[in-house]
């Protein structure tokens, strides 16, 4: 039935001693020739070698021919019997045609405006030549690359060049999945880096012609991270060379194929006239993230794409640590929150929830998901967290020790983390190994001096798993007295029961509890408190994040009580205001504080005591809370606007983009005041894209942006990037009784170019963040979507199968839109020749 499970995981019984390819580039016949040297590993087996879409033009076992009735060639593969196979060493020659000009999927080789890229991981190596395409198979490449294309690259040290050609050869056994190759008229922005141990590097962004220009950041970033990783971690380089290359059509963000990184090219190209504030922070991080893959992820490898978090959580985390320490490291803790709450506790919510470490899978491209990218992160932060920084930074140098040259397991990992402490963390591993998100509960009393904190964890049950054993929890928890004093500091409780008291001996009055601080597990804290008790902490939490944190709920709160026709509390209408005034709060951690909860956060809390959410009267709360607040502080909001100018030459640095934020969050209550006068003024004035997008998007959500738009895209209609953000900033803002309309108009213009999936995903993504326009009633919403869905899957089924995720929660809804939201998945998987990505994805969904 094409499903894969981790149990029934068998080693490959061949080792592959090297392989040598040469590629003879052309967009409608590329050659491909490659020789093996394999080794049997123990026994005679048959031979097994994925290839999928290819054309085989010869195939030569030890140098001779092998006849056709001496292997058998599939769909899937090509297969030669242990009988035709000698005992021992053998090569194996194969040459296979490719097509990369009709490769719409951008897996395997294709071509981008006149660019031939490769994207292989997880399974793309497969249609370049037939080869044991898994991670646990790591050989030696040698590359030649013969093309008239002025710039060749493959993976490792450059070995030859000459007129139409180039050779590649990568020291480092490495699998199949990390293989790069390039090809095309590329400029280059040039640095270097010495190693701590003294070794030069050359590094390389290379970008298409004009492109040059925007290179500079991306190039101090992988400086940085270089640095950093040295640092932090004691990793240093390993090859003489690092590229990075840009392409336009890329189903992600970007690959850490060895030494040849392959990038989006949205997530290289910076100037302050074209990338906002969030641009470059994400710039620098998926810079810095594919470089921390280099050890985690290409020397230390997986063994199975089950086991895709063992590299994929750990760094992310460690990128997410990076940015903590370049940046504003509270701030970027609770951006990172906001974004694990808003992507991943709904996807945990809902029908496609599944482990960190799932244990089986049809399609494996649909498992590069949240759950295993960034809860993975927040299960290695709990390590970290378990262990304190020293024993983190003990197992971690271990683990590099025993496992360099490895494709390993979770197994491994918690093993080393065993190893490197002496404790015990078969309990611990089951964040890996279950889904679902836990619910944690906590009551207090205060007795005699005593204070106890009473806990019972739960977790519900998620698809194909009913019974959930308690988790082992690190709850972070301070103690604060009557005036904002701490009166304990922080303390790291260890829960593993599935109700547990802790207690606090010794005071004289009761405490005020910060629980959970800097938000030490990823589960859902309950606790009966009032908005006068959050209101205290917003104000004087000694953890940032739980000062965030205290807004956040009060925010949530009162727009879950709006939204079903109650009245904004007075607690947090005064919160507002004190947080406003509070000058000496950083800006950025005041714009965090100040912003709302999105209206998909809103429905998802609703939803979660078992009431329907009703999109239309949230996202109407949403601007009733918004008008409240402008009308109740308007002095108070034209001050912190004012006051968060920021005069002369741009940064991308945290100081200043921590004031844009602040303005720009203050100008979209302002809005709702002086009907966007003073959006317009500075979409006008504005010299930069953070100013000047988010101008724009206040005025897209107060209706009122035509002729703003207009300028946009008279100013920037070549530039695809930048087209994208304002394309991307009407689907998600324009007010929902307009948005399902001007999306289809949008997506309706000859010259949207739908097949690349940054455009596709700019507009449609965005529409489906729309949230009370995509969750229309009549339908009408789920129907354009589904449209387009249908229509991209045949080209590029991963990001159909991606984005597919919009239907993800449509049982929060009621009845009527519930239907809607079935019959658009039951005419999704009725189409006629569906990918194996989408369908599977409409049958969990619909399941
Ligand atoms: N490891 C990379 C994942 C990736 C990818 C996966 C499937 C299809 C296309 C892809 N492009 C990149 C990126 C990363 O996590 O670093
Ligand atoms: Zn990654």
């Amino acid at each position: 039935d094409g499903v894969t499970l981790l149990s029934e995981y068998k080693p490959y019984p061949f080792e592959i001693e090297s392989i040598s390819m040469t590629f003879r580039l052309a967009p409608e016949a590329t050659v491909v020739r490659a020789e093996l040297k394999l080794a049997p590993r123990a026994g005679r087996a048959d031979l097994h070698l994925d290839g999928e879409e290819l054309t085989l033009r010869e195939i030569l076992l030890g140098g001779a021919p092998l006849p056709p009735g001496a292997y058998t060639l599939t769909k899937t593969g090509l297969t030669i019997l242990a009988e035709q196979l000698p005992e021992g060493p053998f090569t194996l020659e194969t040459e296979v045609e490719i097509a990369p000009a009709r490769n719409t999927a951008l897996e395997g080789l294709y071509m981008s405006n006149g660019l031939y890229c490769t994207q292989c991981e997880a399974e793309g190596f497969r249609k370049i030549t037939f080869y044991p395409d898994r991670p646990d198979v790591m050989a030696r490449f040698h590359v030649r690359i013969e093309s008239d294309l002025p710039v060749l690259l493959s993976n490792g040290n450059p070995v030859g060049l000459g007129k139409g050609w180039a050779e590649w050869d990568d020291p480092w056994p490495k699998p199949a999945y990390l293989f790069a190759l390039v090809a095309g008229d590329l400029r280059a922005t040039s640095g270097e880096f010495t190693t701590a141990s003294g070794r030069k590097v050359d590094l390389n962004i290379w970008v298409r012609p004009g492109d040059e220009t925007r290179c500079d950041f991306a190039l101090a970033s992988l400086q940085r991270a270089m640095k950093w990783d040295e640092e932090a971690y004691g990793r240093e380089y390993d090859l003489d060379l690092f590229n990075i290359v840009a392409v336009d059509d890329f189903n992600m963000g970007a690959m850490e194929n060895k030494g040849l990184n392959i990038f989006n090219s949205k997530l290289v190209l910076a100037s302050p006239e074209t990338a906002t504030d969030t641009d470059y922070e994400r710039i620098e991080a998926v810079i810095a993230h594919e470089y921390f893959h280099n050890w985690t992820g290409n020397r230390i490898t997986c063994r199975d794409w089950f086991q895709l978090c063992l590299k994929e959580g750990l760094t992310v985390f460690r990128d997410q640590s990076f940015t903590r320490d370049v940046r504003l490291g509270a701030l970027k803790r609770i951006e990172d929150v906001a974004a694990l709450r808003a992507r991943q506790f709904r996807e945990d919510a809902g029908p496609l929830a599944h482990p960190p470490r799932p244990s089986s899978y049809k399609e494996i491209n649909n498992f590069y998901t949240t759950t295993v990218y960034e809860k993975g992160a927040e299960v290695v932060g709990m390590l970290a967290r378990l262990l304190g920084p020293e024993g983190y930074r003990a197992a971690l140098d271990l683990y590099f020790e025993r496992h360099d040259g490895q494709a390993c397991t979770i197994e491994d990992w918690i093993t080393v983390f065993e190893d490197a402490s002496g404790r015990d963390l078969s309990q611990f591993k089951l964040w890996y190994v279950q889904a679902g998100t836990p619910r944690l509960r906590v009551a207090e009393r205060f007795e005699n001096g005593t204070y106890t904190l009473d806990f019972v964890q739960e977790t519900p049950p998620t698809p194909g798993e009913a019974e959930k054993p308690p988790r082992h929890i690190p709850i972070a928890v301070g103690l604060l007295g009557p005036n904002g004093n701490e009166l304990r500091p922080t303390e790291m409780l260890e829960m593993t029961q599935a109700r547990q008291s802790f207690r606090f001996e010794g005071l004289a009055v009761r405490p005020v509890p910060s629980i959970l601080r800097g938000f030490s597990a990823p589960v859902l804290l309950e606790r009966a408190t009032t908005p006068a008790e959050q209101a205290f902490l917003l104000a004087h939490d000694t953890d940032p994040f739980n000062r965030w944190e205290a807004g956040r709920s009060l925010a949530r709160e009162t727009l879950m009580a709006m939204a079903e026709g109650g009245a904004p509390a007075p607690d947090y209408l005064e919160a507002v205001g004190q947080m406003l005034a509070d000058e000496s709060a950083d800006p950025g951690f005041r714009a965090a504080c100040l912003r709302l909860p999105g209206e998909d956060e809103i429905a998802a809390a609703i939803a979660s005591k078992g009431v329907a959410a009703d999109p239309d009267a949230i996202h109407a709360a949403r601007r009733k809370l918004m008008e409240t607040l402008a009308q109740k502080h308007e002095a108070a909001f034209v001050a912190a606007y004012e006051g968060a100018a920021v005069p002369g030459p741009y940064s991308p640095d945290a100081g200043p983009a921590g004031k844009r934020s602040l303005r720009l969050a203050t100008l979209a209550f302002l809005a709702t005041r002086d009907s966007g006068a003073r959006a317009q003024a500075l979409f006008e004035a504005a010299e930069n894209m953070t100013e000047s997008l988010g101008a724009l998007s206040v005025l897209v959500a107060e209706g009122g942006a035509a002729a703003a738009l207009a300028r946009f895209a008279a100013r920037w209609g070549a530039e695809p990037l930048v087209m994208d953000k304002w394309r991307s900033v009407q689907a998600v803002l324009t007010p929902p009784e307009a948005a399902a309309g001007l999306v289809a108009r949008l997506a309706a213009d000859p010259g949207f170019e739908w097949k690349n999936p940054n455009r596709f995903r700019s507009l449609l993504g965005g529409f489906a963040a729309n949230h009370a326009g995509f969750h229309r009633a009549d339908g009408a919403g789920y129907a354009l979507y589904t449209d387009w869905l249908i229509r991209l899957d045949p080209l590029n089924p991963q990001t159909a199968a991606r984005m597919s995720t919009a239907f993800e929660t449509w049982r929060r809804y009621d009845a009527t839109r519930q239907a809607h939201a079935q019959a658009a998945l039951a005419r999704i998987a009725a189409t006629p020749g569906l990918s194996r990505d989408l369908a599977e994805m409409v049958g969990r969904l619909a399941g």
